[in-house]
């Protein structure tokens, strides 16, 4: 086994004859525990063999270890730590049953913050600093090179968007790949893993990513729009709609029916109803005209 320092040797072995190698073989089974949050590291053709890395087992160099006390240090093996991308997607869900239908609209510009289980800020498998992002033109975003661990997404809205949307419904559907995750109070998601366990985690995604495990791209959050806060303050019939117009063209597309119209046989009696739709049309679009004509229809020669 590897020391606390990562060195091992086997010691005493019989001296090498001809082209015969010593080869050495990572036990994996045996390494799998120690081994799971790790891949090997690339495959590095440096031609230093003292710093260079193997993948899984190496062999001493043909033609050596033929001398009493012969040693080669150079038998190595690198590894990364697997590393995770989660995402990616926040939306208006415009007819509010909290899943991403097709003809929702994105929506960029939302501050999406990573937290640990703990609710603390992470750093990546390089050691930076995970920083908010945004939502980008298509209501996307995504934090690579996550080591493994548990997490929780924030969506953060600004006081501006808080004006003007709330959360959408959680985790409507059976689908996590288009349901909203966001907690509709605070904006957080629930905690989740990311490590062997997560199934969300795919290698096949319409972005490039550097992550060695794939992403899980199931962390989304749907926003609904708020009712307008300004409610009409004089609801119901607007006597004051149109000043200046006669009370009886008031209705638009109903002229109403003056008695005097439609009694005495007066040529107006000879218009028929489509004429009156039209001319009720022209009420509606052109108040001046409307007034015009209403004054004509209660031209008492008229009615005569
Ligand atoms: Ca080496
Ligand atoms: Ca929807
Ligand atoms: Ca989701």
């Amino acid at each position: 086994m590897t020391n606390a320092e990562g060195e091992y040797s086997f010691d005493n072995l019989p001296a090498l004859a001809g082209d015969q190698v010593y080869t050495v073989v990572i036990d994996q089974a045996a390494s799998e525990d120690r081994l799971r949050p790790y891949l090997p590291a690339p495959a590095h053709n440096s031609g230093d063999r003292a710093t260079d890395s193997s993948t899984w087992q190496a062999e001493t160099i043909p033609g050596e270890l033929h001398e009493n006390a012969d040693r080669d240090p150079t038998l190595d093996f690198g590894f990364v730590v697997k590393s995770y991308a989660i995402g990616d997607y926040v939306w208006v869900d415009t007819d509010r049953n909290g899943i991403q239908n097709g003809n929702e609209p994105a929506l960029p510009g939302v501050t999406v913050e990573l937290f640990d289980g703990a609710g603390e800020p992470v750093v990546d498998v390089f050691g930076n600093p995970v920083t908010a992002v945004e939502t980008d033109a298509d209501g996307r975003y995504m934090f690579d090179n996550l080591s493994a661990g548990t997490y929780q997404v924030k969506f953060a809205l600004t006081a501006k968007q808080v004006e003007k949307y709330t959360f959408t419904k959680l985790d409507a559907g059976s689908d996590d790949a288009v349901d909203s995750d966001a907690d509709p109070k605070t904006g957080w998601t629930s905690k989740f893993v990311l490590d062997d366990s997560n199934t969300a985690l795919t290698p096949t995604y319409d972005r490039a990513f550097d992550a060695t495990e794939g992403i899980d791209p199931t962390w989304d959050a749907g926003l609904t729009l708020k009712p307008d806060p300004k409610p009409d303050p004089k609801p119901g019939p607007k006597p004051d709609a149109k000043p200046g117009l006669n009370p009886d063209a008031k209705p638009g597309l109903k002229p109403a029916p003056g008695p005097s119209v439609h009694t005495g046989g007066s040529a107006l009696n000879g218009h028929n109803l489509g004429w009156w739709a039209l001319a009720a049309g022209l009420l509606t679009a052109l108040a001046t005209v409307g007034v015009a004509f209403n004054s004509r229809r209660h031209d008492p020669a008229i009615d005569r």
